[in-house]
């Protein structure tokens, strides 16, 4: 039976979520929109196999089609990243870490990872992560230019002796140096782990430098610029090789039986539909496209008077910073865009003057919107809208006072709902979004 007569109210939902992605633009720059075909992958019955194991060692029959797909996403991930090991079984970024960090730490050892504030992520070894209870976690940070501090990173990593130093995060709007990273993890015999969540596609799409010959391990999610389902890979490179031999059969053990069960076996195979399409050459100039239109957005703002983190941006992110027009800003921006149509999210900033819940930057991306086709006139537009609201929301500030934020906020978050300045300004948004389909929605 049809999904739409056997559960109206799910089918119903799903429908409301493929208008709602429809009808506005993902801003959020760890987002994408798969295709059709990798939508398809994931919806295959290979989402009803058990496959515990790797490729010729299975803990359970039925396995000869299973084993095929997990090797040739594997091996298509080696190609796209020029990698000798590819483990493709993570159920996401997160548990990929932990694996990484049992694979090569004992506990307690110590990891050095960019402070979550600053942009880095969870399980780099923020202090109420896991991350930071089984290892002994010592962040390093940003410069006041919203540079990372390198020399902070040296200067920690020869006084303290890091087990592993990783490199990427979440809210770095400029190149990472991967190079002065090796030197600092070589020179006091760290691992170096090289998280490229956020560029992987920019990375196959040669629109930022490999981390392959200079870091031992590098993961990556696969939903962001990679666009493909929600999942991660570990990779261990010909310099991992060289440290230890084994590097490659500890991430697989760490994975299983160390942390996961069966892999999810849709998934695998639409990442491997993924790396098939991030491998043609129409991905390079999306790559391309996604970093132009990030530099141009990023003009834009700038040209209507706002403060970019780092004063610009290398790659698909650009990171607000409000701070001067008042504390926790991104608490009401981050909401009144979503009125008008626009998904960016609130972040902090580097030394951001409020906390984490009420941050005072906006986090913007430009993946998604390049899928459907956007490019500079329609960035600048972008611009505009965003000018537009911040000027219409600058009135309202955040009371220091707890008890008065939460009733200020509850109180801005009610006028959005009544405020007929919002619905004019999302039915424009919503006609723009039609002349720019969602490709995995098209068929
Ligand atoms: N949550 C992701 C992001 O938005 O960057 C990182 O895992």
């Amino acid at each position: 039976m049809q999904l739409d007569q056997l559960d109206p109210s799910m089918w119903q939902l799903l429908q409301a979520e493929n208008r709602r992605q429809q009808d506005t633009l993902t801003l959020i720059p760890s987002e994408n929109h798969t295709s059709s075909a990798v939508l398809r992958a994931l919806s295959s019955v290979l989402s009803d196999k058990y496959a515990e194991g790797y490729p010729g060692k299975r803990y359970y029959p039925g396995n000869e089609i299973a084993d095929q797909v997990e090797t040739l996403t594997r091996d298509r991930a080696k190609a796209a990243f020029k990698v000798p090991c590819v483990n493709v079984q993570p159920y996401s970024g997160s548990p990929a870490n932990l694996a990484i960090y049992s694979a090569v730490l004992e506990p307690g050892q110590t990891i050095m990872g960019l402070n979550l504030l600053d942009g880095g992520h969870l399980t780099h070894g923020w202090k109420f992560s896991m991350t930071s209870k089984f290892w002994h976690s010592l962040p390093y940070h940003m410069t006041a230019d919203g540079r990372i501090d390198l020399d902070e990173v040296r200067r920690l990593a020869k006084e303290h002796k890091p087990g592993i130093i990783i490199c990427g995060g979440t809210a770095i709007p400029r190149a990472i140096p991967f190079k002065e990273f090796a030197e600092i993890a070589d020179e006091v015999g760290a691992y170096l782990l090289a998280d490229i969540s956020h560029i992987a596609g920019l990375i196959v799409g040669e629109q930022h430098q490999s981390p392959v010959d200079f870091a031992h391990l590098v993961m990556t999610t696969t939903h962001k610029t990679l666009r493909g389902p929600r999942g991660a890979m570990i990779m261990v490179t010909e310099k991992g090789l060289a440290k230890n031999a084994e590097l490659g059969e500890k991430i697989d053990k760490a994975i299983i039986p160390g942390l996961q069960g069966g892999p999810h076996l849709n998934t695998i195979a639409g990442i491997g539909v993924a790396l098939h399409e991030a491998m043609q050459t129409e991905f390079k100039a999306y790559a391309q496209q996604i970093v132009e239109n990030a530099k141009t957005l990023a003009q834009e703002l700038q040209a209507q008077g706002f403060k970019l983190i780092s004063g610009g941006t290398d790659n698909h992110l650009i990171l607000m910073d409000l701070s001067y027009t008042g504390i926790g800003r991104g608490t009401f921006l981050d909401p009144a865009l979503e009125q008008i149509g626009l998904c960016a999210n609130r972040n902090t900033i580097p030394n951001d003057p409020s906390s984490p819940f009420y941050p005072s930057g906006l986090r913007l991306g430009t993946p998604a919107a390049t899928t459907r086709g956007l490019k500079a006139p329609e960035m600048k537009q972008i611009a505009d809208w965003i000018t537009q609201t911040a000027s219409h929301i600058k009135g309202w500030q955040l009371p220091e006072d707890k008890t008065a934020r939460l009733a200020l906020i509850k109180d801005f978050k009610a006028r959005l709902k009544t405020d007929s300045w919002y619905t004019g300004l999302n039915s424009e948004v919503k006609q723009f979004c039609q002349r720019f389909p969602i490709p995995g929605l098209e068929t």
